[in-house]
């Protein structure tokens, strides 16, 4: 509908968003965690087509990830524009903890990483104020005792923090997780937004004052300004929370914030996704989409002109949606025009029940994308290596035991593809089942269809087997990614040099 943007506006596992505007352009970063290239950057004229720049974190130096936990590495990002430059401020939970990156143009080349010791936390944020002086804010941790929001002032030369103080430890009486800080000077005063209430169905944002940017911040009377905790367990957009604001050129305001579409159940699998939703901020406190009070799937558009980009190949293994889960520290991914070709230097990516778990070797082994529809159909040619013992073929990753595949494998007598589901059961116990398997050919074409949970695995076009994707969704797997479509190759515990070819992927939304 004209006068309407689609919401989520990312679709897919793109959580945490933060926004920023430059005259006439909106640039907007969320988390990664541990797929590499880290932060991607994207960039909107109209807030409705969003175009992916790239990444911030595209070097293996900017972003050593380790992927023992997919949910750790990246967290929650912030993009500001301060005086000619970028900057993004983010940390990296399995490694340096917060550090900043800058760059003159948002596609890049992004600086090297500048770490802040002495940051507790996550969620760092930056914040200038008209005299020039920066001021750094972040989620505390347990450590501190209660866990508060935290701000100080950053010096941008030396990239060291004064003073922490406590800011606000949230609008709720025994707020759980205070989190994901921003602070706004509005009309002379300055606010704090903030996310309570733990990531998943309780999120909410809510908001606090102070005449001074390290505060002392009120909380507002009227908070949550935005939370879906009460729309019950069917309502199909859920967990909002995690923001952030812009100011357009007319002075009108939009919210970028997280949240997920569940399907088929209370089922995530696509993730924490990229929201917009209007404000009201003419009063003196924030209105969340006036007369609605919540997150829907339009959202009224600004008035701007429409500015579509040129629409981009994304089965192009070049495009910047794909991903290696992990730093690709020793070059497991070739691509040849657009024919992709993996090492299978690493045992199986998703651990087999009794296998040694060599995260760091499996980690590379993986070549992927984010799912963003419900209904999608992912295929491509696959053909296995000659080498004893090792095996390749396509996934649907939700983390490191929760996945579904359909993998090649060779005996003497030929080829096999199996369909395969695993999966952690409750108290841990990793489990795996055979779905279905058939004799193939060298070169065999793997494909994964979704229609809503229903998932079917097939090779040469036929369905070896399906299964409930529900547990697919991090409500059941838990951590913080959403599921994403690709390519493996495995050594199955050997140091193969053997590559894996894959070519004519197509990956199909619908
Ligand atoms: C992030 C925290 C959160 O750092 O989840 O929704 C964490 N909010 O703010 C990981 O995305």
């Amino acid at each position: 509908m004209p006068g309407e943007i689609r919401n989520p506006i990312l679709p897919g596992f793109y959580p945490d968003p933060s926004i920023c505007r430059v005259g006439d352009d909106f640039y907007m970063v969320t988390s990664s965690f541990s797929y590499f290239p880290g932060v991607p950057v994207f960039h909107s004229r109209d807030l409705q087509n969003w175009e992916q720049l790239g990444h911030v974190l595209e070097r293996p130096e900017q972003a050593p990830l380790d992927s023992r936990y997919i949910s750790g590495g990246i967290y929650a990002p912030t993009i500001r524009y301060h005086d000619g430059l970028f900057y993004m401020i983010t940390t990296n939970v399995s490694g340096v903890g917060d550090f900043v990156c800058t760059a003159e143009r948002p596609e890049g080349p992004w600086s090297d990483i500048h770490v802040i010791h002495g940051a507790p936390g996550i969620d760092p944020s930056l914040f200038w104020d008209e005299d020039g002086t920066c001021y750094m804010c972040g989620t505390g941790d347990w450590k501190d005792g209660y866990p508060h929001i935290w701000g100080a002032v950053l010096d941008t030369d030396t990239w060291t923090l004064g003073e922490k103080r406590e800011l606000w430890r949230g609008a709720l009486h025994d707020c759980w997780a205070p989190e994901a800080p921003h602070i706004y000077r509005k009309d002379g005063r300055y606010y704090l937004l903030i996310a309570e209430g733990g990531t998943e169905h309780y999120h909410a944002v809510t908001i606090a004052r102070s005449d001074s940017p390290l505060g002392k911040y009120r909380g507002y009377e009227g908070n949550p300004i935005l939370t879906h905790r009460h729309l019950g367990w069917d309502y199909p957009i859920c967990n909002t929370g995690h923001a952030d604001l812009a100011q357009l050129q007319d002075g009108s305001w939009y919210m970028v914030l997280l949240a997920s579409r569940i399907y088929g159940g209370y089922h995530k699998n696509l993730g924490r996704e990229t929201f917009l939703v209007p404000v009201d901020w003419r009063g003196e406190w924030p209105v969340v989409n006036p007369g609605k009070g919540c997150v829907e799937f339009t959202c009224p558009a600004p008035a701007l002109p429409l500015h579509p980009f040129e629409a981009r190949d994304d089965n192009d293994l070049r495009s910047p949606v794909w991903n290696t889960l992990g730093t690709p520290t020793n070059r497991p991914v070739r691509i040849e025009g657009n024919e992709l070709y993996l090492r299978c230097v690493a045992p199986t990516f998703i651990p087999q029940p009794g296998e040694p778990e060599d995260w760091k070797r499996q980690a590379i082994g993986f070549y992927g994308r984010r799912q963003q529809h419900m209904c999608f159909a992912a295929s491509a040619w696959a053909t296995l290596p000659e080498a004893e013992g090792v095996s390749c073929g396509m996934a649907v990753v939700q983390n490191g035991y929760a996945a579904l595949r359909v993998e090649l494998t060779r005996d003497q007598s030929g080829v096999t593809a199996r369909a395969l589901k695993s999966w952690q059961a409750p108290g841990g116990t990793r489990c795996e089942a055979l779905l279905g398997e058939a004799a193939v050919g060298e070169t065999v074409r793997l494909e994964i269809r979704a229609e809503g949970q229903c998932y079917t695995l097939l090779a040469d076009d036929r369905p070896l087997g399906s299964a409930d994707g529900g547990f697919l969704g991090s409500e059941s797997a838990g951590g913080f990614v959403g599921a994403y479509v690709g390519m493996f190759a495995s050594g199955n515990g050997t140091d193969s040099p053997a590559e894996a070819r894959f070519t004519r992927f197509r990956y199909q939304g619908c």
